[in-house]
């Protein structure tokens, strides 16, 4: 239902806020085929085995229609489906009012109300309404695979910025080395290291810069073979890392405030956007014509849109 946003939901969602803020949320994401519902049933297998409460979401729109991804997800994760203690909800319709990240995001905070010690938000890494799903995530895993097109220059500079924790996945297969060695170059560049030589590289590449809880984060690379379960041990000890990082670190609580930030931008942009309609909807759709028929600008329809909105 949260992903429909029924009359009335707002309200069931501010009754459950008090129950919420416990729940770390986790983001995986990557391109198509790179095995992130796997890497999600390993690390739900991991966390379970701690005794912790997980829920999913899995976002999927790239198939609205045939909800083909989706079913290869449930069964990915299908054995975790009988367990009281895990939560699978998918989500696969764009196009929802207020988007993908707004749904994702609600869900995410049913699940956190409902006593979820960790939440795990997949979603497709392509376009700007996935990249806007990570960011209701604590922790973000980008999921890359040798050999599918993941070289570094297929990398989306936006999903690079959204990286916590690089997991190369698919390390049985030739390949993952260069993909290491790539995302190591790439993020020496970023980091502005080169400068030193690229015999630091190497050390710099591997959790809090300079060790100290108050650097800044450069992501961690770990590889793992989900399909056998190897390297989700070191997986999730890095996401935790990150996790307590968050807490602890000066930057890592200005991250949080950054979040918690977005999602009231969020949160904003759809009320207003939804007051306005309310308020001025007839000169809004007759604002619409005129634009239809080029009498004036969409810029100067939304000036004296706000103008209206504003003398209201
Ligand atoms: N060889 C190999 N195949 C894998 C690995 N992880 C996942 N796969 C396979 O890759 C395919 C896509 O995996 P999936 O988890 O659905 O990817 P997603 O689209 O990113 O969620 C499936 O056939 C998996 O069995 C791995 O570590 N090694
Ligand atoms: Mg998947």
């Amino acid at each position: 239902m949260a992903d429909d946003r029924l009359d009335g939901y707002v309200d069931v969602l501010k009754d459950l806020y008090p129950h919420t803020g416990n729940a770390w949320v986790v983001g995986i994401t990557g391109n198509p085929g790179a095995g992130k519902s796997t890497l999600t049933d390993r690390l739900i297998e991991h966390w379970r085995a701690k005794g912790w409460r997980i829920g999913v979401v899995a976002v999927d729109p790239t198939s609205p229609f045939s909800g083909g991804a989706i079913l290869g997800d449930r069964i990915r994760m299908q054995r975790h489906f009988e367990d009281p203690d895990v939560f699978i909800r998918s989500l696969a319709t764009r196009g929802a009012l207020g988007g993908l990240s707004r749904s994702a995001s609600d869900i995410v905070r049913v699940l956190d109300a409902w006593g979820a010690d960790a939440v795990l938000v997949e979603t497709v890494g392509v376009g700007q309404d996935e990249l806007e799903v990570t960011r209701t995530a604590h922790t973000t895993v980008v999921v890359m695979a040798p050999g599918m097109g993941d070289g570094v220059q297929a990398i989306k500079a936006g999903i690079m910025e959204v990286a916590d924790v690089f997991a190369v996945n698919k390390a049985d297969r030739d390949g993952a080395d260069a993909t290491v060695r790539d995302l190591e170059l790439m993020l020496a560049l970023g980091q502005g290291v080169m400068a030193s030589g690229p015999g630091h590289v190497g050390a710099k590449v591997s959790g809090p810069a300079g060790g100290g809880s108050e650097g800044a984060w450069v992501p961690p690379i770990v590889r793992a073979v989900a399909t056998q379960g190897k390297g989700i041990e070191e997986l999730a000890g890095k996401m935790s890392e990150h996790g307590a990082w968050l807490r602890q670190s000066e930057q890592g609580r200005l991250r949080l405030r950054q979040r918690a930030r977005d999602q009231l931008y969020n949160e904003m942009r759809d009320a207003l956007v939804e007051a306005a309609i309310r308020d001025l909807g007839e000169r809004i759709d007759d604002m619409a014509g005129q634009v239809a028929r080029r009498e004036v600008d969409p810029y100067a329809a939304c000036d004296a849109i706000l103008e209206a909105f504003r003398g209201k």
